[in-house]
Protein backbone atom coordinates (compact mmCIF):
# COMPACT_ATOMS: atom_id res chain seq x y z
CA UNK A 1 0.00 0.00 0.00
CA UNK A 2 1.14 3.45 -0.96
CA UNK A 3 2.77 5.85 2.24
CA UNK A 4 0.00 7.39 3.58
CA UNK A 5 0.82 10.62 5.33
CA UNK A 6 -0.95 11.15 8.92
CA UNK A 7 -1.62 14.63 9.46
CA UNK A 8 0.01 16.03 12.88
CA UNK A 9 -2.81 16.89 15.25
CA UNK A 10 -5.25 14.57 13.37
CA UNK A 11 -5.02 12.03 16.78
CA UNK A 12 -5.74 14.31 19.56
CA UNK A 13 -8.42 15.90 17.44
CA UNK A 14 -9.90 12.41 17.18
CA UNK A 15 -9.53 11.55 20.64
CA UNK A 16 -10.31 14.77 21.93
CA UNK A 17 -13.91 13.94 20.01
CA UNK A 18 -13.96 10.17 20.97
CA UNK A 19 -13.47 10.73 24.24
CA UNK A 20 -16.26 13.83 24.08
CA UNK A 21 -18.29 11.63 22.56
CA UNK A 22 -18.23 8.84 25.29
CA UNK A 23 -18.77 11.35 27.86
CA UNK A 24 -21.23 12.57 26.74
CA UNK A 25 -23.25 10.17 24.57
CA UNK A 26 -24.83 12.45 22.21
CA UNK A 27 -28.06 11.02 20.72
CA UNK A 28 -26.22 12.13 16.64
CA UNK A 29 -23.03 11.56 16.52
CA UNK A 30 -22.69 13.88 13.24
CA UNK A 31 -24.89 16.98 14.92
CA UNK A 32 -22.52 16.62 17.72
CA UNK A 33 -19.52 16.73 15.84
CA UNK A 34 -20.18 19.48 13.74
CA UNK A 35 -21.18 21.70 17.09
CA UNK A 36 -17.91 20.31 18.85
CA UNK A 37 -15.69 21.40 15.76
CA UNK A 38 -17.15 24.73 15.06
CA UNK A 39 -16.53 25.53 18.85
CA UNK A 40 -12.99 24.06 18.64
CA UNK A 41 -12.81 25.89 15.66
CA UNK A 42 -14.28 29.33 17.43
CA UNK A 43 -12.19 28.76 20.08
CA UNK A 44 -9.07 29.21 18.39
CA UNK A 45 -9.66 31.86 16.38
CA UNK A 46 -10.58 34.03 19.45
CA UNK A 47 -7.06 33.32 20.16
CA UNK A 48 -7.04 34.13 23.69
CA UNK A 49 -6.69 31.88 27.03
CA UNK A 50 -3.28 30.76 27.86
CA UNK A 51 -3.09 32.65 30.91
CA UNK A 52 -6.56 31.74 31.47
CA UNK A 53 -5.33 28.27 31.99
CA UNK A 54 -2.62 28.69 34.68
CA UNK A 55 -1.09 25.61 36.05
CA UNK A 56 -2.97 25.66 39.10
CA UNK A 57 -6.29 24.99 37.39
CA UNK A 58 -4.62 21.51 36.79
CA UNK A 59 -3.94 20.71 40.44
CA UNK A 60 -6.84 22.53 42.55
CA UNK A 61 -9.51 24.79 40.72
CA UNK A 62 -10.02 26.30 44.44
CA UNK A 63 -9.40 29.54 43.13
CA UNK A 64 -9.29 29.65 39.17
CA UNK A 65 -8.11 33.43 38.37
CA UNK A 66 -11.29 35.69 36.57
CA UNK A 67 -11.13 34.97 32.78
CA UNK A 68 -8.70 37.10 31.38
CA UNK A 69 -9.29 39.93 29.16
CA UNK A 70 -9.02 39.46 25.06
CA UNK A 71 -6.40 42.04 25.45
CA UNK A 72 -4.54 40.35 27.75
CA UNK A 73 -4.21 37.64 25.80
CA UNK A 74 -4.12 39.03 22.26
CA UNK A 75 -0.63 37.43 22.10
CA UNK A 76 -1.21 34.22 22.32
CA UNK A 77 -0.79 31.58 19.22
CA UNK A 78 -2.78 29.11 19.89
CA UNK A 79 -5.54 27.66 22.16
CA UNK A 80 -3.76 24.45 23.57
CA UNK A 81 -1.19 26.51 26.10
CA UNK A 82 -2.00 24.07 29.10
CA UNK A 83 1.08 22.35 30.39
CA UNK A 84 0.58 19.14 31.35
CA UNK A 85 3.33 18.16 34.06
CA UNK A 86 2.40 14.17 34.06
CA UNK A 87 4.78 12.52 31.87
CA UNK A 88 3.32 11.79 28.52
CA UNK A 89 4.49 8.96 26.21
CA UNK A 90 7.15 10.06 23.95
CA UNK A 91 5.09 10.78 20.97
CA UNK A 92 3.07 13.64 22.75
CA UNK A 93 6.02 15.44 24.31
CA UNK A 94 6.39 17.73 21.39
CA UNK A 95 3.34 20.50 22.54
CA UNK A 96 0.93 19.67 19.15
CA UNK A 97 -1.54 22.39 18.51
CA UNK A 98 -5.03 20.38 18.38
CA UNK A 99 -5.63 22.30 15.14
CA UNK A 100 -3.10 24.68 13.55
CA UNK A 101 0.19 22.73 13.77
CA UNK A 102 2.27 22.99 11.23
CA UNK A 103 3.20 20.17 8.77
CA UNK A 104 6.66 18.57 10.70
CA UNK A 105 8.08 16.03 8.31
CA UNK A 106 9.87 14.47 10.98
CA UNK A 107 6.73 12.20 11.68
CA UNK A 108 6.12 11.42 8.19
CA UNK A 109 6.44 7.71 9.10
CA UNK A 110 4.69 7.89 12.22
CA UNK A 111 1.69 5.69 10.86
CA UNK A 112 0.19 3.92 8.30
CA UNK A 113 -2.95 4.15 7.68
CA UNK A 114 -5.81 6.67 9.21
CA UNK A 115 -7.77 3.91 10.63
CA UNK A 116 -5.05 2.47 12.58
CA UNK A 117 -4.56 5.99 13.91
CA UNK A 118 -8.37 5.86 15.22
CA UNK A 119 -8.31 2.37 16.59
CA UNK A 120 -5.00 3.55 18.65
CA UNK A 121 -7.23 5.72 20.29
CA UNK A 122 -9.68 3.60 21.07
CA UNK A 123 -6.98 1.46 22.50
CA UNK A 124 -6.56 3.76 24.84
CA UNK A 125 -9.32 2.44 26.65
CA UNK A 126 -9.25 -0.65 28.36
CA UNK A 127 -12.35 -2.50 29.42
CA UNK A 128 -12.44 -3.87 33.20
CA UNK A 129 -15.42 -6.45 33.75
CA UNK A 130 -15.94 -6.14 37.31
CA UNK A 131 -18.21 -8.49 39.86
CA UNK A 132 -20.42 -7.70 42.93
CA UNK A 133 -19.20 -6.31 45.36
CA UNK A 134 -16.38 -5.09 44.01
CA UNK A 135 -14.74 -2.24 44.97
CA UNK A 136 -13.46 0.01 41.27
CA UNK A 137 -11.99 2.98 43.26
CA UNK A 138 -11.52 3.57 47.21
CA UNK A 139 -12.30 6.72 48.89
CA UNK A 140 -8.47 8.09 49.91
CA UNK A 141 -6.90 6.30 47.26
CA UNK A 142 -4.79 8.37 44.40
CA UNK A 143 -6.01 8.74 41.18
CA UNK A 144 -5.34 5.77 38.61
CA UNK A 145 -8.05 5.77 35.52
CA UNK A 146 -11.29 7.38 34.78
CA UNK A 147 -14.07 5.44 33.90
CA UNK A 148 -16.95 4.79 31.38
CA UNK A 149 -19.88 2.61 32.34
CA UNK A 150 -20.60 0.56 29.50
CA UNK A 151 -22.91 -1.53 31.69
CA UNK A 152 -23.77 -2.35 35.79
CA UNK A 153 -24.82 -1.02 38.63
CA UNK A 154 -22.49 0.82 41.20
CA UNK A 155 -23.09 2.34 44.21
CA UNK A 156 -21.03 5.78 45.54
CA UNK A 157 -20.35 5.59 49.01
CA UNK A 158 -19.12 8.53 51.17
CA UNK A 159 -16.57 7.87 54.27
CA UNK A 160 -16.68 10.99 56.60
CA UNK A 161 -16.11 10.84 60.50
CA UNK A 162 -16.06 7.16 59.84
CA UNK A 163 -19.13 6.99 58.94
CA UNK A 164 -19.67 5.66 55.71
CA UNK A 165 -23.09 6.41 53.78
CA UNK A 166 -24.35 5.59 50.04
CA UNK A 167 -24.69 8.97 48.41
CA UNK A 168 -25.99 7.50 45.31
CA UNK A 169 -26.07 5.31 42.22
CA UNK A 170 -24.75 5.06 38.81
CA UNK A 171 -27.53 2.82 36.96
CA UNK A 172 -26.27 1.58 33.76
CA UNK A 173 -25.09 4.60 32.07
CA UNK A 174 -22.49 7.36 32.95
CA UNK A 175 -18.63 7.90 34.23
CA UNK A 176 -16.97 8.20 37.38
CA UNK A 177 -13.01 8.48 38.86
CA UNK A 178 -12.62 11.80 37.01
CA UNK A 179 -12.42 14.25 40.39
CA UNK A 180 -9.23 12.88 41.37
CA UNK A 181 -7.31 13.21 37.81
CA UNK A 182 -8.41 17.01 36.96
CA UNK A 183 -7.58 18.13 40.54
CA UNK A 184 -4.64 16.09 41.71
CA UNK A 185 -6.69 14.91 44.83
CA UNK A 186 -7.40 11.67 46.48
CA UNK A 187 -9.96 9.81 45.84
CA UNK A 188 -13.68 11.59 46.81
CA UNK A 189 -15.87 9.07 46.87
CA UNK A 190 -15.66 4.67 47.03
CA UNK A 191 -17.39 2.93 43.62
CA UNK A 192 -18.89 -0.64 44.48
CA UNK A 193 -20.27 -2.52 41.58
CA UNK A 194 -23.56 -3.85 42.75
CA UNK A 195 -24.00 -5.90 39.80
CA UNK A 196 -22.09 -7.66 37.43
CA UNK A 197 -20.80 -5.09 35.48
CA UNK A 198 -18.72 -3.51 32.55
CA UNK A 199 -16.20 -0.62 32.09
CA UNK A 200 -14.17 1.27 29.88
CA UNK A 201 -11.35 2.65 31.79
CA UNK A 202 -8.74 5.58 30.51
CA UNK A 203 -5.52 6.08 32.12
CA UNK A 204 -4.74 8.91 33.98
CA UNK A 205 -1.89 10.25 31.93
CA UNK A 206 -4.30 9.94 28.76
CA UNK A 207 -7.12 11.48 30.66
CA UNK A 208 -5.25 14.31 31.82
CA UNK A 209 -3.28 15.38 28.41
CA UNK A 210 -7.40 14.83 26.66
CA UNK A 211 -9.66 16.06 29.43
CA UNK A 212 -7.37 18.91 31.32
CA UNK A 213 -7.16 20.59 28.45
CA UNK A 214 -10.40 19.62 26.67
CA UNK A 215 -11.38 21.26 30.20
CA UNK A 216 -9.73 24.56 29.48
CA UNK A 217 -11.31 24.73 26.16
CA UNK A 218 -14.66 24.14 27.39
CA UNK A 219 -13.82 26.96 29.99
CA UNK A 220 -13.20 29.27 26.90
CA UNK A 221 -16.56 28.39 25.23
CA UNK A 222 -19.07 28.09 27.96
CA UNK A 223 -17.43 30.72 30.74
CA UNK A 224 -19.22 34.10 29.70
CA UNK A 225 -22.44 32.06 29.16
CA UNK A 226 -22.21 29.91 33.02
CA UNK A 227 -21.39 33.46 34.63
CA UNK A 228 -24.62 34.87 32.66
CA UNK A 229 -27.11 32.04 33.96
CA UNK A 230 -29.04 33.88 37.32
CA UNK A 231 -29.49 30.45 38.83
CA UNK A 232 -25.46 30.08 39.24
CA UNK A 233 -24.86 33.47 39.99
CA UNK A 234 -24.73 33.03 44.28
CA UNK A 235 -21.91 30.28 43.35
CA UNK A 236 -18.15 31.02 43.83
CA UNK A 237 -16.06 31.55 40.31
CA UNK A 238 -14.33 28.29 41.24
CA UNK A 239 -17.86 26.35 41.85
CA UNK A 240 -18.79 27.96 38.60
CA UNK A 241 -15.68 26.84 36.86
CA UNK A 242 -16.06 23.13 38.39
CA UNK A 243 -19.88 23.13 36.50
CA UNK A 244 -18.06 24.23 33.38
CA UNK A 245 -15.77 20.83 34.01
CA UNK A 246 -18.67 18.57 34.29
CA UNK A 247 -21.15 19.90 32.16
CA UNK A 248 -22.01 18.42 28.49
CA UNK A 249 -23.54 20.12 25.39
CA UNK A 250 -26.52 18.42 23.79
CA UNK A 251 -28.56 20.02 20.70
CA UNK A 252 -32.28 19.41 19.40
CA UNK A 253 -34.10 19.48 16.85
CA UNK A 254 -37.30 21.64 16.48
CA UNK A 255 -40.29 19.16 18.34
CA UNK A 256 -37.70 16.94 19.43
CA UNK A 257 -38.40 15.64 23.10
CA UNK A 258 -35.73 16.51 25.88
CA UNK A 259 -37.80 15.01 28.72
CA UNK A 260 -40.76 12.40 29.36
CA UNK A 261 -43.04 12.45 31.77
CA UNK A 262 -42.98 9.55 33.96
CA UNK A 263 -39.24 8.51 33.15
CA UNK A 264 -36.56 8.25 35.90
CA UNK A 265 -34.29 11.44 35.79
CA UNK A 266 -30.66 11.66 35.59
CA UNK A 267 -30.25 14.77 34.35
CA UNK A 268 -30.29 19.12 34.61
CA UNK A 269 -30.48 21.10 31.68
CA UNK A 270 -29.87 24.47 31.02
CA UNK A 271 -30.67 26.11 28.22
CA UNK A 272 -27.63 27.69 25.95
CA UNK A 273 -29.56 28.75 23.05
CA UNK A 274 -33.32 28.42 21.56
CA UNK A 275 -36.71 27.45 23.53
CA UNK A 276 -38.26 24.70 25.26
CA UNK A 277 -41.93 24.04 25.83
CA UNK A 278 -43.04 22.11 29.30
CA UNK A 279 -45.96 19.95 28.47
CA UNK A 280 -48.14 18.21 31.24
CA UNK A 281 -50.89 14.79 30.51
CA UNK A 282 -53.65 16.23 32.24
CA UNK A 283 -54.02 13.61 34.92
CA UNK A 284 -57.18 15.56 36.44
CA UNK A 285 -59.21 13.14 38.30
CA UNK A 286 -62.64 13.99 35.68
CA UNK A 287 -60.67 12.93 32.55
CA UNK A 288 -61.85 9.67 31.15
CA UNK A 289 -59.13 9.46 28.98
CA UNK A 290 -56.39 8.33 31.27
CA UNK A 291 -54.82 11.72 31.11
CA UNK A 292 -53.12 11.22 27.27
CA UNK A 293 -53.68 15.20 26.66
CA UNK A 294 -50.87 17.12 26.85
CA UNK A 295 -50.88 20.82 27.81
CA UNK A 296 -48.36 23.24 27.39
CA UNK A 297 -47.49 24.51 31.01
CA UNK A 298 -44.13 26.16 31.09
CA UNK A 299 -42.03 27.76 28.43
CA UNK A 300 -38.32 27.90 28.89
CA UNK A 301 -35.72 30.54 27.55
CA UNK A 302 -31.54 30.75 27.16
CA UNK A 303 -30.17 30.98 30.88
CA UNK A 304 -33.21 28.87 32.18
CA UNK A 305 -32.89 25.84 33.37
CA UNK A 306 -35.47 22.75 33.87
CA UNK A 307 -35.44 18.80 34.87
CA UNK A 308 -34.53 20.04 38.34
CA UNK A 309 -37.66 18.95 39.87
CA UNK A 310 -37.10 15.04 39.38
CA UNK A 311 -34.08 15.07 41.30
CA UNK A 312 -35.01 17.54 43.96
CA UNK A 313 -37.91 15.58 44.87
CA UNK A 314 -36.74 12.20 43.81
CA UNK A 315 -39.50 11.35 41.82
CA UNK A 316 -40.16 10.37 37.81
CA UNK A 317 -40.43 13.53 35.28
CA UNK A 318 -43.33 15.98 36.19
CA UNK A 319 -43.65 16.56 32.66
CA UNK A 320 -42.09 16.54 29.32
CA UNK A 321 -39.79 19.39 27.66
CA UNK A 322 -39.50 19.70 23.30
CA UNK A 323 -37.54 21.96 21.81
CA UNK A 324 -38.73 25.15 20.03
CA UNK A 325 -36.64 25.19 17.09
CA UNK A 326 -33.23 24.62 17.18
CA UNK A 327 -32.08 23.63 20.93
CA UNK A 328 -28.96 23.46 22.40
CA UNK A 329 -28.70 22.31 26.33
CA UNK A 330 -26.16 21.76 28.66
CA UNK A 331 -26.29 18.83 30.86
CA UNK A 332 -25.28 18.04 34.28
CA UNK A 333 -25.80 14.13 35.48
CA UNK A 334 -27.57 13.88 38.83
CA UNK A 335 -24.13 13.35 40.52
CA UNK A 336 -22.57 16.42 40.07
CA UNK A 337 -26.07 18.45 40.44
CA UNK A 338 -26.14 17.11 44.31
CA UNK A 339 -22.38 17.80 44.15
CA UNK A 340 -22.02 21.02 43.16
CA UNK A 341 -25.61 22.73 42.79
CA UNK A 342 -26.13 22.49 46.85
CA UNK A 343 -25.74 26.64 47.44
CA UNK A 344 -28.67 26.96 44.59
CA UNK A 345 -31.05 25.02 46.21
CA UNK A 346 -32.78 27.13 47.92
CA UNK A 347 -33.47 28.74 44.96
CA UNK A 348 -34.77 26.18 42.89
CA UNK A 349 -37.24 25.00 45.85
CA UNK A 350 -38.44 28.32 45.83
CA UNK A 351 -39.29 27.76 42.41
CA UNK A 352 -40.88 24.71 43.16
CA UNK A 353 -43.15 26.03 45.28
CA UNK A 354 -44.21 28.33 42.55
CA UNK A 355 -45.08 25.17 40.78
CA UNK A 356 -47.81 24.33 42.66
CA UNK A 357 -49.22 27.04 43.09
CA UNK A 358 -49.48 27.65 39.24
CA UNK A 359 -50.72 23.60 39.79
CA UNK A 360 -53.26 24.99 41.26
CA UNK A 361 -54.21 28.23 39.21
CA UNK A 362 -54.09 26.15 35.97
CA UNK A 363 -55.71 22.75 36.93
CA UNK A 364 -57.47 23.84 40.45
CA UNK A 365 -56.40 21.33 42.93
CA UNK A 366 -57.82 18.16 41.15
CA UNK A 367 -54.61 17.00 39.96
CA UNK A 368 -52.09 15.12 41.34
CA UNK A 369 -48.79 16.39 39.63
CA UNK A 370 -46.54 17.04 42.35
CA UNK A 371 -46.62 15.45 45.86
CA UNK A 372 -43.83 16.99 47.81
CA UNK A 373 -45.23 14.96 51.07
CA UNK A 374 -43.92 11.84 49.72
P1 LIG B 1 -12.87 10.57 42.10
O1 LIG B 1 -11.72 10.53 41.19
O2 LIG B 1 -12.77 11.42 43.31
C1 LIG B 1 -14.52 8.85 43.12
O3 LIG B 1 -13.23 9.08 42.56
C2 LIG B 1 -15.55 9.33 42.13
O4 LIG B 1 -16.89 9.23 42.57
C3 LIG B 1 -15.39 10.81 41.89
O5 LIG B 1 -14.16 11.02 41.25
C4 LIG B 1 -16.66 11.12 41.13
O6 LIG B 1 -16.50 10.78 39.78
C5 LIG B 1 -17.64 10.12 41.75
N1 LIG B 1 -18.71 13.32 45.69
C6 LIG B 1 -17.54 12.97 45.18
N2 LIG B 1 -17.37 12.11 44.15
C7 LIG B 1 -18.49 11.61 43.61
C8 LIG B 1 -19.74 11.94 44.10
C9 LIG B 1 -19.85 12.82 45.20
N3 LIG B 1 -20.64 11.29 43.36
C10 LIG B 1 -19.97 10.59 42.45
N4 LIG B 1 -18.65 10.76 42.58
N5 LIG B 1 -21.05 13.19 45.80
C11 LIG B 1 -22.29 12.51 45.54
C12 LIG B 1 -23.23 13.22 44.65
C13 LIG B 1 -24.39 12.30 44.31
C14 LIG B 1 -21.09 14.18 46.88
C15 LIG B 1 -21.02 13.45 48.20
C16 LIG B 1 -20.93 14.35 49.38
P1 LIG C 1 -38.72 17.45 36.03
O1 LIG C 1 -37.43 16.85 36.40
O2 LIG C 1 -39.94 16.98 36.72
C1 LIG C 1 -39.91 18.18 33.85
O3 LIG C 1 -38.93 17.33 34.44
C2 LIG C 1 -39.57 19.61 34.16
O4 LIG C 1 -40.47 20.60 33.73
C3 LIG C 1 -39.57 19.82 35.66
O5 LIG C 1 -38.56 19.04 36.26
C4 LIG C 1 -39.42 21.31 35.74
O6 LIG C 1 -38.08 21.68 35.59
C5 LIG C 1 -40.18 21.77 34.49
N1 LIG C 1 -44.66 21.85 37.05
C6 LIG C 1 -43.74 20.88 36.96
N2 LIG C 1 -42.62 20.97 36.24
C7 LIG C 1 -42.42 22.11 35.60
C8 LIG C 1 -43.34 23.15 35.65
C9 LIG C 1 -44.52 22.99 36.42
N3 LIG C 1 -42.86 24.13 34.91
C10 LIG C 1 -41.68 23.73 34.43
N4 LIG C 1 -41.40 22.51 34.83
N5 LIG C 1 -45.50 23.95 36.51
C11 LIG C 1 -45.49 25.13 35.68
C12 LIG C 1 -45.43 26.38 36.43
C13 LIG C 1 -45.38 27.58 35.56
C14 LIG C 1 -46.66 23.73 37.36
C15 LIG C 1 -47.59 22.73 36.72
C16 LIG C 1 -48.80 23.28 36.18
Amino acid sequence: MSHIQIPPGLMELLQGYTVEVLRQQPPDLVEFALDYFTRLREARDQAFVPSAAPPSELHEPAEPSPGPTADENANSDSEDDVDLEVPVPSRYNRRVSVCAEAYNPDEEEEDTDPREQLSQVLDAMFERIVQVDEHVIDQGDDGDNFYVIERGTYDILVTRDNQTRSVGQYDNRGSFGELALMYNTPRAATIVATSEGSLWGLDRVTFRRIIVKNNAKKRKMFESFIESVPLLKSLEVSERMKIVDVIGEKVYKDGERIITQGEKADSFYIIESGEVRILIKSKTKSSKDGGNQEVEIARCHKGQYFGELALVTNKPRAASAYAVGDVKCLVMDVQAFERLLGPCMDIMKRNISHYEEQLVKIFGSSMDLIDPGQ
